[in-house]
């Protein structure tokens, strides 16, 4: 048996108690994350600091009773090892220095020697010594459609139309962008997985920007591809797939890509979920994250007390339909926590 209540529910073993974790758990709305992240400048930096990236990675679970540590690293961390060169500016948020503009600069992309990628690992590994036995630890990746993004609109829009215009005007030279993302997302998670990763997250934050046809080559094909990979070396790691905004594609999506379980945006009606997803496939999320914004507890309460109804009888991940806001209310992501951990299915 199981002590950890998120694996349970991932291995849809009986489970009166719903697990919680958030997503953006660790970041600015921490004061104590708030004092790290002022010591460096550029982001990406504490995300290579293997002793500080364990620190971040603690603090949310210092302070409420949550049930997994998603290690702190972010998804552009594969861009910068194939040589992006990668920039966290205050008000910007990602800049891309070396953006992918012609198909030269695909076929010039190039693993970088001797990348502080390994320090995520090592991250892991420290994390997961000084974790809670009953506690689990996600591992993550970005997907390579939204990796793609990045890379090829240089930094955050709002519907990456370069892109776009970059993938459907250059068909071939695109899916040879796909092809190297998907072998080092395989390569990344696998490697957190060796380095203590329990569950692993897969990130498709851009997914609900592409009509069918390109949703199926950029985002379904690439992500069966992951699972499978990894399946055939880890078949017991469960793997959450968050394919964002997704609405109609979600289905597919499941059923494709073989996850164990998904991650729903708030968009994405829970009951519908439910009765279309639950018989397969663990489901997670939903919460809008601006719920943690308000001054006071009732009005979470209700939205907290709906979705635990709705989903008394399937196996549930308590969660948020994105990352927390840095405004969130840190009384109320303890009232949050505290409220699921006192509910019993
Ligand atoms: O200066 C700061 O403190 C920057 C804020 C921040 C944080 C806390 C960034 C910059 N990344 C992170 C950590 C992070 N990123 C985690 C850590 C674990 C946790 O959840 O606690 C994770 C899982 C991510 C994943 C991530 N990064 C995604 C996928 C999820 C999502 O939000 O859709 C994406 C798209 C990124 C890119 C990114 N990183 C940071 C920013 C500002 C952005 C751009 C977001 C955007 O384009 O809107």
């Amino acid at each position: 048996m199981n002590n950890k209540i998120i694996l349970k529910t991932l291995n849809k073993e009986q489970n009166s108690k719903v697990p919680v974790w958030l997503m953006r758990q660790a970041g600015r709305y921490l004061p104590e994350y708030r004092e790290i992240r002022s010591k460096f400048k550029n982001f990406l930096d504490v995300c290579y600091d293997p002793h500080t990236a364990t620190e971040i990675t603690l603090q949310p679970i210092r302070r409420f009773d949550l049930d997994a540590a998603i290690i702190f690293s972010d998804i552009l961390v594969i861009p910068d090892l194939l040589g992006s060169n990668v920039e966290f500016t205050e008000k910007l948020g990602p800049t891309i220095h070396n953006k992918i503009q012609t198909i030269d600069d695909i076929r010039n992309l190039k693993k970088q020697e001797n990348h502080k990628i390994q320090n995520v690992y090592k991250a892991l590994e420290l994390t997961r010594e000084k974790l809670p036995q009953d506690k689990a630890l996600i591992g993550f990746s970005g997907a390579p459609w939204t990796l793609a993004c990045y890379m090829v609109d240089g930094r955050s829009t709002k519907n990456f139309q370069k892109t776009k215009d970059f993938a459907y005007n250059n068909p071939k030279e695109f899916q040879v962008l796909i092809d190297i993302l998907t072998e080092e997302v395989i390569i990344h998670l696998i490697n957190q997985i060796k380095s203590g990763a329990e569950i692993l997250q897969i990130f498709d934050s851009w997914s609900g920007i592409l009509n069918y046809e390109n949703f199926y080559k950029f985002v379904i094909l690439p992500t069966k591809k992951i699972i499978a990979s990894i399946k055939k070396v880890y078949p017991n790691i469960p793997i959450i797939g968050f394919p964002k905004d997704s609405n109609f594609f979600y289905q597919q999506y499941a059923e494709e890509t073989n996850v164990d379980a998904v991650s729903l945006d708030s968009n994405f009606p829970l009951d519908v979920a439910i009765k279309t997803l639950s018989a397969k496939f663990v489901l997670q999320g939903n919460l809008d994250p601006c719920y943690l914004l308000s001054k006071n507890t009732e009005i979470l309460e209700e939205q907290i007390n709906n979705i635990l109804d709705l989903t008394k009888n399937i196996n549930f991940i308590f969660n948020l339909g994105h990352g927390m806001v840095p405004e969130s209310n840190i009384e109320l992501v303890e009232f949050l926590v505290k409220t699921i951990r006192n509910y019993t299915k």
